[in-house]
């Protein structure tokens, strides 16, 4: 099979032939009738056609060869459009283009056409979408299971600034080209009810779940393709279904008939993904879809793993489950149940068994994200499991004892029960105490989930907690969303890069070269001005590309600190009007990001972007010197366009938050310059790019530590610094908001009053002094050059490939497979 080519037979007049079938009998249009919608949707079922037999063949070669896979467990897999993703992995886009060209259609146009799968919030479901691509890339045996939400991540506008949610119907009236549906892989999942004892057949004193009601899972597929192999595989996601008629019968015989019922219509289970990011809320609707995610998960994989000839025994050499996140962690139970009651093996064999199979990621550790669920909502809605999480707890405590004799206060740390007037079960413990690794996302987070979050453990279960650093796949990151400069690498360094990242290190040696340095400059102005473009078209803003293209784009989140990159802003539009010496290089501050519906700081900030924004870019006074875009409803697809086209990168978390960090490595790879502290794997980075190539500020982790012990005081650099108090003071006035004073002014409260718990004063200095070094050092395009072609070349760490590699060799213990 040549490489780096057409991986797929392709015969054109049969693909023809399959678009116009479904244009037809699918979409029922006619030539005469079909919209651009339709021949997208047309032509999507006609590449699903191919995928989904691949994906049949892939399923059966694995069963065959009682291959060893991993299936990994995520809430969210954010996997951003399909179709030209896919195009590329089948080696299929010129083909394509050619074909619809043929059929009078234009292929970036039908692209377009491709609502966004927002079936995640941020990194972690991003980083799941990542690992699907780079396992089905390397062949490792795979299976993603997730759920199959009716709308995704909401849709924002923005309201006089505000931010205004909206549902996402992702998948059309029409449905989603790519997805098929598998009715034979229908669970049924139980939920409440109560727990009884009986006597089996052979007098041995056994327990059950008798559960209250019950409600379908229903499969469906979307098909991860391998680039540049013929291997498929599935991301499997359940959707929730009411069984109504049974259940009917239960209702009515009145038993069964409770208030814990009243909450529930099983349609809903699957209707909305939560907004959350990195904050839990613990609504007993949200554990209702990790048990439903779970218990359809573990049932397939249990169906996958008999229908395949193998014995229950055999289960973790053949199958491991990673956690991504706490989220699926009702897994664990939920495996151990099944063992229990229906395989009847003894509690010690089925232990063996499930801290066997799984293995948990950590990607957080802050304290208001870690998930804890009141034992009161477990017991009412899974009462078997909560007893089985006792009996671990119990289990775990003697270990405890046996450690640390009579040392209450251990116990109560590590505990999987915290105790309190509502008990709560705490489920990073309860994940650490049952999988057989646990990892960390970046060296430093690691490091510090080692020494701060669970020490303890580390103690206990030396070298269970270890790490794996995060990665972000190079086909979607750079191949598709940046054909500029993918052409340039591919001159350079051969077509085999997007597979094999090492190659792009072969760019080093063309970094000083000033022709190369030309063209890759010239990639880079290209790309701000399809940025451009699509800000005037949809904004209406004009902007220069000669001006540094200044971009932070990720969740809203105090931590992560978008307002100490607007209190930047305000401080440059302070020196603009009242320093006559000040000079700058024209600037445009780019700004992406939802707020959890629910957080109002987070909202507030947003407001206050724009609204400083709206007054800035019609300011005649500042010259043009500064432009502030927040682009609306930032997803996947505008991602694409937003890293190719950024000269800087804000990653500006407070050291020792940002567990690690994924579009810092997008951007890096895309020529952009980091901005950024000593955080997540923004330490990395500058360990591959080296000092020089990389803007570093800020407090380290434990500088933020020490001063936080020390008692941390806002003011104090509040009136040390005029320009942060003239920056401050601006929140306070009417100067953006013409007639309103003080509707800015809960930033400054929370950052003097509020205690600012993210240290956004103690950087300040720091950070605008790092900003004038990156004005200084922009208006010397060569050096700028150098600097930008070295992040592509030293960025090859940062492929997801090499993340995969990580777990398959050290954690999974996981062989390719190729069909
Ligand atoms: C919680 C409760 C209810 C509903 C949803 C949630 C929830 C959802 C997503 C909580 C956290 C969620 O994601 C956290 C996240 O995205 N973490 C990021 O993970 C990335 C991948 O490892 C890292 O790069 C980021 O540093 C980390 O913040």
């Amino acid at each position: 099979m040549p490489k780096n080519g057409q991986t797929q037979q392709f015969n054109k007049a049969a693909f023809k032939a399959a678009v116009e079938k479904h244009l037809t009998t699918t979409y029922a249009a006619t030539d005469d009738t079909a919209t651009t919608r339709s021949w997208y949707l047309a032509m999507g079922k006609a590449l699903a056609e191919i995928s989904t037999g691949n994906l049949l063949a892939t399923e059966k070669n694995l069963a065959e060869q009682k291959a060893r896979s991993v299936n990994y467990l995520s809430l969210e897999f954010l996997i951003g459009r399909l179709t030209g993703n896919n195009l590329i992995s089948m080696g299929l886009y010129e083909n394509v283009a050619e074909a619809m060209e043929e059929m009078g259609q234009n292929l970036t146009d039908l692209l377009e056409e491709e609502r966004d799968p927002a079936l995640g919030n941020g990194g972690l479901g991003r980083l799941a979408a990542c690992f699907m691509d780079s396992l089905a890339a390397q062949e490792y045996p795979a299976v993603g299971y997730g759920l199959h939400y009716e709308y995704g991540l909401f849709r924002q506008s923005f309201v006089d600034g505000r931010q205004v949610e909206a549902p996402d119907a992702w998948r059309g009236i029409e449905g989603y080209p790519w997805e098929v549906l598998r009715p034979e892989l229908a669970q049924e999942v139980s939920l409440y009810g109560h727990v009884e004892a009986y006597t089996d057949e052979n007098g041995v004193e056994c327990r059950r779940w008798v559960p209250g009601m019950t409600v379908e899972g229903v499969a469906w597929d979307l098909p991860i393709v391998g680039y540049d192999n013929k291997s498929v595989y599935p991301l499997r996601l359940w959707e929730c279904r009411s069984n109504a008629p049974f259940n009917l019968a239960r209702f009515n015989d009145g038993d069964y008939v409770g208030a814990q019922y009243s909450a529930l219509e099983a349609g809903n289970v699957t209707k909305v993904l939560y907004p959350n990011d990195n904050h839990d809320q613990g609504k007993a609707l949200r554990l209702m879809q990790q048990y439903f995610h779970c218990a359809c998960s573990v049932a397939d994989i249990l169906r996958r793993h008999e229908a395949a000839g193998n014995t229950i025994e055999s289960l973790a050499e053949l199958e491991t489950i990673q956690l991504n996140d706490t989220h699926p962690t009702i897994a664990i139970p939920e495996l151990m149940r099944i063992l229990l009651d229906e395989y009847k093996l003894g509690w010690d064999k089925a232990w063996e068994i499930s801290s066997k199979t799984f293995a948990y990621t950590n990607h957080t550790l802050l304290p208001e994200a870690l998930e804890t669920w009141s034992e009161a909502l477990i017991q009412q809605m899974l009462p078997r499991h909560m007893e089985i999480i006792f009996e671990i707890n119990h289990r775990f405590m003697k270990l405890v004892e046996q450690t640390w004799p009579g040392n209450n206060e251990v116990k109560r740390k590590l505990s999987i029960i915290q105790e309190g007037p509502h008990r709560m079960v705490r489920m990073a413990n309860l994940c650490v105490v049952s999988t057989y690794a646990v990892n960390g996302v970046a060296a430093l987070h690691s490091e510090l989930v080692k020494r701060d979050l669970f020490p303890e453990f580390n103690e206990l279960f030396p070298g269970r907690l270890t790490n794996v650093t995060n990665g972000v796949t190079p086909r979607r990151w750079i191949k598709y969303c940046n054909p500029g400069l993918s052409a340039l690498i591919s001159e350079k360094v051969g077509n085999d890069w997007p597979a094999n990242l090492e190659k792009i290190a072969g760019l080093e040696k063309f970094a000083d070269d000033a022709a190369f340095q030309k063209r890759y400059m010239a990639v880079k102005k290209e790309n701000k001005q399809r940025l451009a473009d699509w800000v005037e078209e949809n904004m209406g803003i004009e902007l220069d590309t000669d001006a540094i293209f200044d971009i932070q784009i990720k969740r809203l989140h105090e931590y992560k600190r978008q307002h100490l990159n607007l209190l930047h802003i305000l401080a440059l539009y302070h020196r603009l009007l009242n320093d006559p010496t000040f000079d700058m290089h024209p600037r445009v501050f780019f700004f992406g990001a939802k707020a959890a519906p629910g957080y109002a700081l987070a909202k507030d900030i947003i407001f206050a972007i724009n609204k400083v924004a709206e007054k800035v870019n019609n300011d005649p006074r500042l010259g043009g010197k500064l432009k502030v875009v927040f682009i609306p409803d930032y997803r996947v697809s505008l991602a694409e366009i937003l890293f190719p086209a950024a000269d800087v990168s804000e990653q500006i978390s407070t050291a020792g938050k940002e567990a690690s960090g994924t579009g810092n490595m997008k951007f890096a790879m895309n020529g952009a310059l980091t901005i950024g502290t000593m955080d997540g794997a923004n330490v990395e980075m500058r360990e591959e790019v080296g000092d020089e190539n990389i803007f570093i500020f800020g407090l380290l982790v434990d500088e933020v530590q020490k001063l936080k012990e020390e008692g941390y005081d806002p003011y104090r650099y509040y009136h040390a610094d005029s320009l942060l108090r003239a920056a401050l003071d601006l929140l306070e006035t009417d100067e953006f908001t013409p007639g309103n004073p003080g509707q800015l002014a809960a930033i400054r409260h929370n950052l003097l009053d509020g205690g600012d718990p993210y240290l956004v004063l103690a950087d300040f200095a720091d950070y605008v002094k790092t900003h004038e070094k990156i004005d200084a050092e922009y208006r010397d395009q060569k050096t700028w050059a150098r600097k930008a072609i070295l992040n592509t070349a030293l960025m090859s760490k940062f492929s997801s490939d090499r993340s995969i590699r990580d777990y398959a060799n050290n954690i999974w213990k996981l062989e390719p497979v190729s069909l």
